[in-house]
């Protein structure tokens, strides 16, 4: 059954997390937020729940009650209400009886395999019991924006809170590779700041991920052997658990050394590792959403010693000429490569004026290991899309940032630290959002 705005909200009586029965038709004289979600504890749901119990002064004051919906048991609800600290109740709907009487238990699919599940969606229902809206694209970690529409407490962090994220995510990376006595530390290191600023102050993403990304900012890692660092930012940024990053480049693992959609590790949506194919598929999707008329953007990030693939200029030619202006490619202008300086390996002589050539807009970026510097790059390179050509934003950044021994040199392309070495780096780098 599909509801409709302005229709009567079905009626029901459900047990919540204590046992107790409520009755909807009870909350009349209020207006009342029911929303869906697929499972407790889960990442999206985790963020869902935070951001309406962080603003919940702000729902009371407009006269609303909060009821979240899933399939969970009592129990289930019990604990993570306890974990999460929610100031509201949680409605344990394991009949699905809410579910079907609000056409919220669909059909699914993931990866092709199809699966019943809860569509997470939002009503919220006015004083008069009628369906004020209907929200069917949930932002998770804003929500409550959302609801009451007020994009000033739509949350971004402030640039001391980032930072802290930047050094987790180095460090991250170093425990990650050193684990393994494999993979790539030094250009992750190096774009810590530019992982950051996309992933949590300038993509408009859903770590709820759907492999189609209609409506969303996608992104997609060209170089793949930056791997180790663009986990890090997914796990942290609620894509999968922060505790998966112990798996990384293990038999079996989601997060193998160059990222694989076998795998299915949300925020994956192309396999990437073999260099010079990154930026063909994100003008390819851009096109897309183009014809889809999605008006959001498409990122992509490349090294600068890739740059010396052919593809990439063919595909630089493609964008220009048919107007790819949704698409932002970043290079990682290091100036290395796995040899050795790109200078002597071969040399890339003037970018910009390469790429000018080819008929892009081209910003310079020219502090990329400072946070304020990328994000506003970023700013830069949004506020010139939309006007007829793709963007290029020329990031300069230093291989192995944040540890004094592995800065500007290309030795740690694809070198681990030993044990010794690990221990001197990690003291260079605040722990602060807890090692995985
Ligand atoms: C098609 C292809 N050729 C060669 C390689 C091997 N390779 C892996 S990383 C790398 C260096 C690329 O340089 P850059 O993009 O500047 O990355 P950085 O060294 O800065 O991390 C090379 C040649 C590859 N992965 N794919
Ligand atoms: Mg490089």
């Amino acid at each position: 059954m599909s509801l409709e705005v302005g229709q009567l909200a079905p009626d029901f009586e459900a047990k919540i997390e204590t046992g107790a029965s409520i009755k909807l038709s009870d909350y009349r004289g209020k207006k009342v937020i029911l929303y869906f979600y697929p499972k407790d504890a889960t990442p999206g749901c985790t963020a869902q729940a935070c951001n309406l119990r962080d603003n919940y002064e702000q729902l009371l004051k407009a006269g609303y009650v909060v009821f979240g919906v899933s399939s969970d048991t009592e129990k289930s609800h019990q604990k993570f209400i306890e974990k999460q600290n929610l100031p509201f109740s949680l409605i344990a709907d394991t009949e699905l009886t809410v579910h079907h009487a609000y056409g919220t238990w669909v059909e699914k699919s993931m990866y092709g395999r199809a699966y019943m599940g809860t569509a997470r969606t939002t009503f919220v229902i006015d004083e008069v019991g009628k369906i004020a809206e209907i929200i069917e694209k949930v932002d998770t970690k804003n929500h409550t924006a959302q609801v009451l529409k007020e994009p000033s407490l739509m949350k971004k962090q402030s640039l001391p809170e980032l930072q802290k994220i930047c050094s987790q995510l180095r460090r991250d990376v170093l425990r990650m590779v050193h684990a393994v006595q494999s993979g790539h530390p030094g250009a992750p290191l190096g774009c810590a700041e530019f992982f950051v600023a996309l992933y949590f102050d300038q993509l408009n993403h859903n770590p709820d991920f759907q492999m189609n990304g209609k409506g969303e900012d996608l992104f997609f890692l060209s170089n793949g052997h930056l791997s180790a660092g663009w986990y890090s930012v997914l796990a942290r940024s609620g894509y999968f658990p922060v505790a998966e990053l112990k798996t990384f480049r293990k038999l079996n693992s989601r997060l193998q050394g160059h990222p694989a959609t076998h795998e299915h590790l949300p925020g994956i949506r192309i396999a990437s590792g073999s260099l010079g194919q990154g930026l063909s598929v994100a003008i390819g999707t851009a096109q897309a959403k183009k014809l889809d008329q999605d008006k959001s953007l498409v990122y992509v990030l490349m090294g600068d010693g890739e740059l010396q693939e052919g593809q990439v200029w063919e595909a630089a030619m493609y964008a220009a000429h048919y107007g790819m202006d949704n698409v932002i490619a970043t290079v990682d202008y290091n100036g290395q490569q796995i040899d050795g300086p790109t200078e002597k390996i071969m040399d890339l002589k003037n970018l910009k004026a390469k790429w000018e050539a080819f008929g892009w807009e081209v910003i310079e970026t020219k502090e990329g290991n400072d946070l304020a510097a990328v994000i506003a790059g970023l700013e830069r390179a949004k506020s010139l899309t939309g006007k007829g050509k793709p963007i290029l934003n020329l990031l300069y950044t230093e291989m192995g940032y944040g540890v004094d021994f592995m800065v500007g040199t290309h030795k740690w392309h694809g070198s681990p630290p030993n044990d010794e070495q690990l221990a001197l780096a990690l003291g260079q780098l605040e722990e602060t959002l807890g090692d995985y």
